[in-house]
This record gives structure tokens, C-alpha cells and sequence, in this order.
């Protein structure tokens, strides 16, 4: 099983070798290198390990490739959505927001290149790895973060204000959260060969993750005031969005049973008992 530490030394590697030293690879550095979780390319990385005794599988290697881009894109989109015309959020991952740090226009650059870092890292990997699950999972990767997945989530997010219904609560958080989340298990499941069938079951098994990954941290950050109607706890109460994730965490244990991904019952039940 992967861990943290194993997987901050592969990123670390990557990083250098794709980035040529200048300022903009220090601003790129300090956001990647900040102590985040790397919940999303561990998620990638065991479920891959997992299954990758199908003989279509993707070599290691070019799996570790895909988490680093995993990571790469979900630091820009924080970079991205803490800058003043966002969320406007000074402080991420224990330090000042990159903005803070940098001010606007480097923030913004920093986050650019962090996105298009993923795609050529991503598509070196394609290109080494010569086969056709590389190419799809970062086909896959490409579609759930993009303008029919993260960005979109993010994109109804700003022109919502005011309070919301569940529905339109729930919608958002799918893609704005659970769409990057479920690229992660998705593509891992992909680069170890998993056949279409399998890829829709766990891309339900995803959407889970996402819904519960978001809800408790809705509850985690129930003082945010920026919150504004748009979170569950915010419109049902604390005590509703427990219940909701009881619902969803039993619903995600089967499924995951169920499909045989067990690897991703300690992810599920670590993020349901997380405290931060
Ligand atoms: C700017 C295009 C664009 C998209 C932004 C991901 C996102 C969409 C916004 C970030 C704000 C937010 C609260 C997103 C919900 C998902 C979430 C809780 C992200 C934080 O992820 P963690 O907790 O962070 O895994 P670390 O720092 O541990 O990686």
C-alpha cells in the first residue's frame, strides 16, 4: 500500500525533472510542496496497485506519473480558487495562499503552469508507455476536471449566491469535488487495465468518496462564513449532514465490497473520521 512519504519522494523527482530552475518553479514548489494530504494520488495509486496483476496493466512507473499529475492539478485549482476574485482565502495548506505570498499575477501563472505541468507529464507518459490505457486514462482524467467536470463545478459554484436547494448543492459538489476524486480512482483502475464495466462501477464508488470527502469538510469548516447557503450543514443543519454521511459511508463500504475494491474501505472510513 502506498503511503504519503513514499509518494512525496516520487513527486518531488518528477517535479525536478520535468521543471528547469527559475522563480516560477519556486512559486509552483512552494504551493505543491506544502504539506497537503495527497488523498487523490494515493486513492490513484492503490487502486491501481490493487489491480494491476491484469496483464493489461500499466507499469508502475507511468502510474506514479499520473498521481504527480493528479496532485499538480488539484494545486492549481486551490491556488486558483483562493485568489481574491474567488474565494479570496489568505491562508492554504498551514501558510499564506500563494497570492498572499506572491501576489495575484504569479499565483495565477503559478496555477497555470501547474495545470499544463500535468498534462505533459501526463502525456509523456502516454507517449513512454505506447499503449491504450495510458491514452485513456488521461482522457478520462482530461474530461472529469475540465469544462464537463471540476471547472464547471467551480463555474456554477461563483454564479450561485444565496441559499440553495440540496439538489443544486449536491450538483455542485460532484463536480467541483467529486469529479477530480473519482478521476483519481477511475484512472487508477484504467492505467491497471480494468475494463468499461468495471470503470463505471467505480466511478459510483468515486462519486461516493466525493460526496463524503466534501460533506465532512463542510462540517470540519461549519464556522466559514463564505460558506453563504451553498454547504449541506449550512441549509439542513449539522445534525442531517451526520446522518447523510452515515448513508453514504454504508453505501460506499458495500460498493466497495461489492466491486472488490477493498483497498479503498481505509480511505473510506479514514475520511469519515477525519479531524482536518
Ligand atoms: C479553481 C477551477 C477551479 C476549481 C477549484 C477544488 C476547488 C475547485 C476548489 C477548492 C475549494 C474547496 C473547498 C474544494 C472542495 C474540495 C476540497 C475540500 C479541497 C481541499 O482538499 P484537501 O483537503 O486539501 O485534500 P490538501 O491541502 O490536503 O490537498
Amino acid at each position: 500500500m502506498w503511503n504519503k512519504s513514499v509518494f512525496e519522494k516520487e513527486l518531488k523527482a518528477v517535479f525536478d525533472d520535468f521543471v528547469e530552475d527559475s522563480f516560477l518553479k519556486q512559486t509552483m514548489a512552494y504551493s505543491l510542496f506544502a504539506d497537503g494530504k495527497r488523498f487523490r494520488p494515493l486513492l490513484l495509486l492503490n487502486v491501481y496497485d490493487q489491480m494491476s496483476k491484469e496483464e493489461d496493466a500499466v507499469s508502475s512507473e507511468i502510474a506514479v506519473l499520473f498521481a504527480a499529475s493528479i496532485e499538480c492539478i488539484h494545486t492549481y485549482s486551490l491556488i486558483h480558487d483562493d485568489l481574491p476574485c474567488m474565494d479570496d482565502d489568505d491562508m492554504r495548506r498551514g501558510k499564506p495562499s500563494s497570492h498572499k505570498a506572491f501576489g495575484e499575477a504569479e499565483a495565477l501563472i503559478a496555477g497555470d503552469a501547474l495545470l499544463n505541468l500535468a498534462f505533459e507529464i501526463m502525456s509523456d507518459a502516454v507517449v513512454r508507455d505506447g499503449g491504450n490505457f495510458s491514452a485513456k486514462a488521461m482522457a478520462f482524467i482530461a474530461k472529469n476536471t475540465g469544462a464537463r467536470g471540476m471547472v464547471l463545478g467551480q463555474s456554477l459554484d461563483i454564479q450561485e449566491n444565496g441559499a440553495l436547494g440540496i439538489e443544486e448543492i449536491e450538483r455542485i459538489n460532484s463536480l467541483k469535488t467529486a469529479a477530480l476524486i473519482q478521476a483519481a480512482v477511475c484512472g487508477g483502475a484504467i492505467l491497471a487495465g480494468a475494463d468499461e464495466e468495471f470503470v463505471s462501477k467505480s466511478e459510483r464508488l468515486g462519486a461516493y468518496i466525493g460526496q463524503l470527502f466534501q460533506l465532512t469538510d463542510d462540517l470540519l469548516d461549519v464556522d466559514n462564513e463564505s460558506a453563504d447557503g451553498k454547504t449541506y450543514p449550512v441549509v439542513l443543519g449539522e445534525k442531517k449532514t451526520k446522518l447523510k454521511i452515515e448513508t453514504l459511508n454504508k453505501e460506499a463500504q458495500n460498493l466497495a465490497d461489492e466491486i472488490g475494491l477493498f483497498v479503498l474501505k481505509d480511505s473510506i472510513a479514514n475520511i469519515v473520521n477525519r479531524t482536518y
